[in-house]
């Protein structure tokens, strides 16, 4: 997969996609990366990007001709149509769906805006898809890009290892993850949960799911329907409720 990113610090996104699973993928030849910068497709001795807004109002707007001639350089690098991508707090929310969807694209543009953003007639006429990895405002779209980066490579076949394959499926089905213990199994914060050390691995199976069900219904109760639940599931829920001293679900 090939990802160009357009930013007026296009460094600072590959600087955050060189190290970990992202970095990796890029040494397997599973992703190339590439910055591109406006400034460099600006013309005079200023190479402006960025004028006063129409309509007044504080802050600049970055201008079109520079943007699009970076992006028209970046699409003419290379045969493969890309898929552009605008980061924007006005865009529809990144979720591990809309991640799985670029992941599969052969080519993605990452668009990263500054200032109070790019000329909307730009958005319209070269973006395909808008998108927010949430509801804050950041100085620009490099940090939201590199998070895209980030999500998207470690879904590229051979990135992860097995262990992290593994790991990756028990997120896959909607839930959040279970909570996780390592040595010492006696800590002065705490013992480790006697299933986690019985050896039993339907056991320690059926904690996992239970706790994920339970700390998904606890805090993201927008993720998780209880009256969706396959029954073997509600009940794990309904246990995990009872023991902790909870409200079960509606319904029941
Ligand atoms: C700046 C600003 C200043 C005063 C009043 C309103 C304002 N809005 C903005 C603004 O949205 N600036 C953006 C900065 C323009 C596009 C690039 N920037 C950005 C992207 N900030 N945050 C993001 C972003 C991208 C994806 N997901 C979350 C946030």
């Amino acid at each position: 997969m090939r990802i160009d990113v357009i930013s007026l610090f296009p460094e600072f996104v590959a600087q955050c996609a060189g190290f970990g699973v992202v970095g990796r993928a890029q040494e397997r030849g599973l992703l190339a990366l590439h910055g591109w910068n406006p400034r460099d497709y600006a013309e005079g001795n200023y190479r402006r990007v960025d004028d006063r807004p129409f309509g007044g109002g504080p802050g600049m707007v970055m201008l079109i001709d520079p943007l699009r001639a970076c992006l028209q350089a970046a699409r003419a690098a290379d045969p493969t149509p890309a898929h552009v991508v605008y980061l924007s707090p006005q865009g529809q929310p990144l979720t591990q769906a809309k991640v799985r969807e670029l992941a599969g694209r052969e080519r993605l543009v990452l668009l990263c805006g500054r200032y109070e953003g790019v000329d909307e007639r730009l958005v319209q006429a070269e973006v395909d898809e808008e998108l927010s990895i949430g509801d804050y405002v950041l100085s620009g779209g490099e940090l939201a890009a590199a998070v895209v980066v980030d999500a998207v490579a470690r879904l590229q076949e051979g990135a992860l290892n097995d262990a992290e394959s593994a790991a990756q499926d028990s997120f896959e089905d909607g839930l959040l993850d279970c909570p996780h213990y390592t040595r010492p199994v006696e800590h002065a914060l705490g013992k480790v949960p006697d299933v986690l050390l019985s050896g039993n691995h339907a056991d320690i199976a059926r904690w996992r799911r239970m706790q994920a069900l339970g700390r998904t219904f606890l805090r993201r109760p927008d993720l998780l329907d209880p009256a969706t639940l396959a029954p073997a599931d509600r009940r794990l829920l309904d246990e995990f409720l009872a023991r902790q001293g909870g409200e079960p679900g509606a319904g029941t």
